[in-house]
């Protein structure tokens, strides 16, 4: 039997070949890039980890009153309080199918958390035959989870463990938006209207599709539920708190990892469009393009496997401010991309102390950006100035 691989899995050693090439590519672009005559430069920037111990963890969100929550694959949530008193809880649903890259995967907090408490999950249920991206919502106050509730399940079924994507965005409308992974051998699923893998999904708070969804029909079929398609595993997804914008990053076979900017019912191309190839080499497309499918805003061949992504907004980092930072699994780095209108003005690694596979980013109240490295003995790291 063939061994497959997975996006996730990519392997993350570099040639040193292809790490000079990287390094020139780099200064070039640092060289190139330029502001009113200026070449960009990434703030120095001081990293110190905040947590550690962190098993295997996928995503975080942090409370009002500036604690942390934190998933971990096997199905834990790692609360983090302003003091640094750590609180494990594993009461969660009893579903969770933790093989391949399944297991606990995000976390979101209600829009108005303030007033119900309510606290959202992504995970993998099921098992080897039968597994789906489920999604569950529980009330989180005097530091306990109760009445977990299964909100949402994608459908069909698949017999893969991988590829569940899992990412959740409450959008400035109240609406809950998932990212659903194509499975892997099921790629032909992400271009179908009658299957939810490979797509970004919008439902209510609790659960329903929503009638204003770009092709919804109200017989509850997948479409119903569909905002965009054309997805192949997409990790990040951020709203710009300006412009309200939503982009996505999704990883890419060998080569087409991509940022794509969401508009509802547009389909971004996997597997029709797409600059990877097979991890065999194998073309996996003829078409560079295609009529009525959307292309990348940014595309990263080689690939860079990115995790997550923020906009950043805050008040520590002024020079970056509307840039989006990107975790990397692959290249253990930051990625800074500043996209103007569909122009790139910057893309490239930074952060080269970072040295980690890198899982997931936040931008905290305090305005510092904080990331997630990971694996097993990963950490939660704050960047702030120097
Ligand atoms: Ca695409």
């Amino acid at each position: 039997m063939l061994k497959r691989q997975f996006s996730d899995s990519k392997g993350y050693a570099i040639g040193a070949m292809r790490r000079t090439l990287m390094s020139a590519s780099i200064l070039l672009l640092a060289t190139l890039t330029t502001t009113f005559g200026l070449a960009a430069q990434f703030p120095a920037v001081k990293i110190e980890p905040v947590v550690t111990d962190l098993e295997s963890p996928w995503g975080l969100t942090q409370l009002p009153d500036s604690s942390w929550l934190i998933t971990e694959k096997n199905g834990k949530i790692v609360h983090i309080n302003a003091l640094q008193e750590r609180t494990e809880h594993d009461n969660l649903p009893a579903d969770i199918f933790v093989p391949g890259q399944g297991g606990l995967l995000d976390i979101e907090l209600h829009p108005q958390f303030d007033r119900n408490q309510f606290v959202y999950i992504s995970y993998a249920a099921g098992d080897v035959e039968a597994n789906r991206l489920t999604i569950a919502r529980a009330k989180f106050s005097n530091n306990r989870f109760d009445d977990w509730q299964v909100i949402f399940a994608v459908s069909p079924d698949k017999d893969t463990p991988v590829h569940y994507a899992g990412r959740l965005l409450f959008a400035p409308d109240g609406a809950l938006l998932i990212t659903s992974g194509d499975g892997f051998d099921y790629r032909e699923h992400a271009q179908r209207k009658d299957s939810m893998l490979g797509k970004v999904l919008r439902i209510s708070d609790w659960g329903e599709a929503l009638s204003d969804n770009p092709f919804y029909t109200g017989d509850g079929g997948a479409q119903d539920f569909i905002y965009t398609l054309g997805h192949r595993n997409p990790q990040g997804l951020v709203v710009d708190s300006v412009s309200q914008t939503i982009y996505l990053n999704e990883h890419g076979p060998a080569g087409g990892d991509e940022i794509n900017r969401l508009s509802p019912g547009t389909n971004y191309g996997w597997p029709v469009v797409t600059d990877g190839k097979d991890y065999s080499g194998a073309n996996i497309s003829p078409f560079s393009d295609y009529p009525n499918m959307t292309l990348p805003l940014v595309n990263w061949t080689p690939s860079i496997a990115p995790s997550s992504m923020v906009l950043y907004r805050g008040d520590l980092f002024p020079q970056l401010n509307g840039d989006f930072l990107v975790t990397a699994l692959k290249t253990q780095r930051l990625h800074w991309v500043r996209v103007v209108g569909n122009e790139i003005l910057i893309d490239h690694p930074v952060v080269d102390s970072l040295q980690a596979r890198l899982r997931d980013i936040h931008v905290g109240n305090d305005g510092a950006v904080y990331i997630l490295t990971n694996g097993e003995n990963a950490s939660l790291l704050k960047m702030t100035p120097q």
